[in-house]
């Protein structure tokens, strides 16, 4: 190339060694590599599943952490082949979202031999908590007691529930029908006349509610409280199947706050949901970094929930459609 031609390209290749220089100089300033964190996520079982997997892939690469992810399709035997590869990968750190919340101490005295820390994200476990470094998650009695105090109020102490549970064995459910059952027994004529699980899937809460609308009397069902959002959705596709109205013939209270539920509300279909934030990926990452500076990290890190009416449905649709 003659020197006059290289002199005319001269800015360029200079602002080029800037961008990559500095690129470089900022990777060595770290200090380190990416981290590569392994995350076990339990499927895509819901709209709110599907939300806080998308949150956590972005936030991940915002970061620059190189996030190996695994759905699990919600198979436990799937989240241990999983957790059992991040190790076999060295990874720098393992999210794990457990399906059901037995079963795990083995793989998790597998990963502590391995010296790689684990994060236990959304749902809990049953495991010591020795065996990881904290967890991420809502209060899921908080949220059935919220839900129970405010149909306690919508019906002044008096109504026949139907109850849609979550996955069978999640700490979800557990947790959320423990708390719901602690409020609605203070209502001596507050009653759960069927309760049956649809394991969080809106079809699958659809083909319950169906089957109940059919067993009992509808007229004696004055609401109906889901563990998720998208089986309170199925459940309102039943009801107006049968030819009733959703909203007011037999009130919708459930939790998640994922934008169809909100849509519902709109058309005056659902009643109330208590949100569940799907932004745990933040707080999760966070933690690992302290631990890797050799930060203390405590064994719990809460996100928070509050309730969730028509009076705001519009604007609470608007800001989390996706
Ligand atoms: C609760 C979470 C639940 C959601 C459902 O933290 O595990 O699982 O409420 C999802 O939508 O299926």
């Amino acid at each position: 190339m003659r020197p006059t031609s290289l002199l005319r390209w001269l800015p360029l290749l200079l602002a080029l060694v800037m961008v990559f220089g500095d690129a470089t100089a900022l990777a060595q300033d770290n200090g380190r590599e990416p981290l590569t964190i392994g995350f076990s996520q339990v499927g895509s079982e819901s709209d709110w599943r599907t939300a806080f997997t998308e949150i956590t892939l972005a936030e991940a690469e915002r970061r620059g952490i190189n996030l190996i992810f695994s759905n699990a399709e919600n198979s436990q035997e799937n989240q241990i082949a999983a957790l059992r590869s991040f190790v076999e990968q060295s990874v720098d750190a393992i999210m794990l979202a457990p399906v059901i919340e037995t079963g795990w101490a083995p793989i998790l005295q597998e990963i502590q031999a391995a010296g790689i820390p684990v994060v236990i994200i959304d749902r809990n476990v049953t495991a010591d908590d020795s065996l990881y470094l904290t967890r991420i998650s809502s209060d899921f009695v908080f949220e059935g007691r919220l839900a129970a105090a405010w149909l306690a109020q919508a019906t002044s102490g008096n109504c026949k529930i139907v109850e849609l549970q979550g996955t069978v064995g999640s700490s979800a459910a557990r947790d959320r029908e423990i708390g719901f059952n602690e409020v609605i027994s203070l209502f001596p004529n507050m009653e759960i006349i069927v309760s049956q699980t649809a394991d969080f899937r809106r079809a699958m809460g659809r083909e319950v509610m169906a089957s109940i609308l059919h067993t009992e009397n509808p007229s004696e069902i004055c609401a109906v409280w889901s563990h998720n959002d998208d089986m309170a959705i199925g459940a309102i596709e039943a009801i107006k199947a049968a030819g009733l109205d959703p909203g007011d013939d037999i009130l919708i209270v459930s939790v998640d706050a994922i934008p169809d539920i909100f849509l519902a509300m709109m058309n005056g279909d659902a009643n109330a949901t208590v949100e569940l934030s799907p932004y745990m990926a933040g707080p999760a990452f966070d933690a690992i970094e302290a631990y890797l500076r050799g930060e203390p990290v405590p064994k719990w890190i809460p996100v928070n929930a509050g309730i969730y009416l028509p009076d705001t449905a519009a604007e609470e649709y608007a800001r989390r459609k996706r």
